[in-house]
């Protein structure tokens, strides 16, 4: 019932980051683009396989005097693979711990980032080419608030500009561009890219590194798809520049989960150049790269405070002047002085600047020796409550309460 959200929204605004008053509202009424690049894992930024550069768009923004670039941020993910990075972006809270909530708990009522800023007089859309219902999207999104969403039958799939999965990176790119600068502004849009999933294939064509060199193909091509996604987001850019909506626009990109399973861990420890990798490796391992790319700020820097896709929206929202005070969502915002630097996985596992808790073991983080159970404590309570709260949200439903209690229109708040 409704005193289950009041002690949810108690909870979130005890514990809520104070903002950071110097970049709150700092870009007010830019278009945001997120960009959620399948796959990618932290651990071939600014890496060579074989002397081959991997990323070098990427590594290029982690120099940038424009760009952010958060180098220790996890994703949370669990079952519901992209659909889960998105709930978590949209939400502040964490996807179900037994399914992907997309499909579970599609229809329920959420306080969406798409719908707040739709409220906030922002244009809204999700852009990906792949069939409408996959992951159940087309239903979810409404319960989030998107205003449209361009699937497949949104884009012209000419000859060679598929593979895979689907439609390919640069050519989704190209034409996604040209949507955004055909839309009402300022826009908010999430653009989900398709080519480096596995199994990591590629048209000769579009092969701009060799392969790796270990026991498994999907490690080995993944290197090449990821090359490839790269220069696809060097073309992006290049496009929103043309198109004339950069300078007016945050760029949020972030990887959506992990590409290489533990699976590969034989062939992920060749290349890492470890004799084999422990549960502690692992849970490393689940970092993803996020840039937060602002055209002029001139504020390029990277911030190496430990952090997750859940602190993404009220990051964005403080950016853009909208407050999330009232919000049940457990994210911080990453500019904030109280960030707390505690990130807790969909399953159970922990990471902080300090320490690393995984299979019930707690690990020093500097040196990867097991240390007292105590030592990761601190960590539990803020991790059993959010995977605790997020489950309760969803599966009760408990959103469909919120506006009873507050009414989230900011028109009215200011009053
Ligand atoms: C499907 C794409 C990939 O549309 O988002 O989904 P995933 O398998 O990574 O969850
Ligand atoms: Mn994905």
């Amino acid at each position: 019932n409704s005193d289950e959200l009041v002690e949810i929204q108690n909870y979130a605004t005890a514990n809520k980051a104070s903002i950071n008053e110097e970049m709150f509202g700092k870009y007010e009424g830019r278009n945001v683009i997120f960009v959620s690049m399948e796959s990618l894992q932290s651990f071939v930024i600014n890496q060579e396989m074989n002397g081959h550069i991997v990323t070098p768009f990427l590594n290029s923004l982690t120099q940038d005097k424009d760009t952010y670039y958060f180098s220790d941020f996890y994703h949370q993910t669990g079952l519901g693979k992209t659909s889960d990075s998105e709930f978590i972006v949209e939400n502040g809270f964490l996807g179900s711990g037994n399914g992907a909530a997309f499909f579970t708990n599609g229809e329920n009522t959420y306080t969406g980032m798409s719908g707040v800023l739709s409220d906030n007089g922002y244009y809204t859309s999700v852009l990906h080419p792949n069939n409408k219902s996959f992951w159940n999207r087309d239903r979810m999104y409404q319960s989030l608030g998107v205003d449209h969403f361009y699937d497949i039958d949104a884009y012209t799939i000419g000859e060679g500009q598929s593979v895979g999965w689907g439609m390919k990176d640069i050519p989704f790119f190209e034409q996604s561009a040209q949507i955004l600068a055909d839309s009402p502004q300022p826009f908010a849009s999430r653009l989900i890219t398709l080519t480096n999933h596995h199994p990591f294939e590629l048209d000769e064509e579009d092969k701009l590194i060799p392969e790796y060199d270990s026991n498994s193909g999907t490690l080995n091509r993944y290197f090449q798809t990821v090359r490839y996604m790269d220069e696809s987001l060097k073309v992006f850019f290049e496009q929103l520049k043309t198109q004339g909506i950069y300078d007016n626009s945050i760029i949020v990109m972030y990887g959506d989960h992990y590409g290489i399973s533990e699976l590969h861990h034989k062939a992920m420890a060749k290349y890492l150049g470890k004799e084999e990798l422990t549960a502690y490796d692992h849970a490393l391992l689940q970092s993803v790269p996020l840039f937060i790319h602002i055209p002029g700020s001139n504020d390029g820097q990277e911030i190496t405070k430990t952090s997750g896709q859940i602190d993404i929206r009220p990051t964005v929202l403080h950016l853009l002047g909208i407050s999330t005070a009232n919000d049940v969502q457990f994210g911080d915002d990453l500019f904030s002085e109280e960030h707390d630097g505690i990130v807790p996985f969909r399953d159970g596992r922990i990471i902080t600047s300090d320490y690393v808790f995984t299979q019930d073991v707690c690990y020093d983080r500097a040196t990867g020796e097991e240390v007292e159970k105590a030592v990761c404590e601190p960590a539990f309570e803020k991790s059993g409550a959010v995977l605790n709260y997020s489950d309760q949200l969803i599966s009760l439903d408990l959103l469909r309460f919120y506006e009873q209690h507050q009414d989230i229109s900011p028109q009215t708040n200011t009053q």
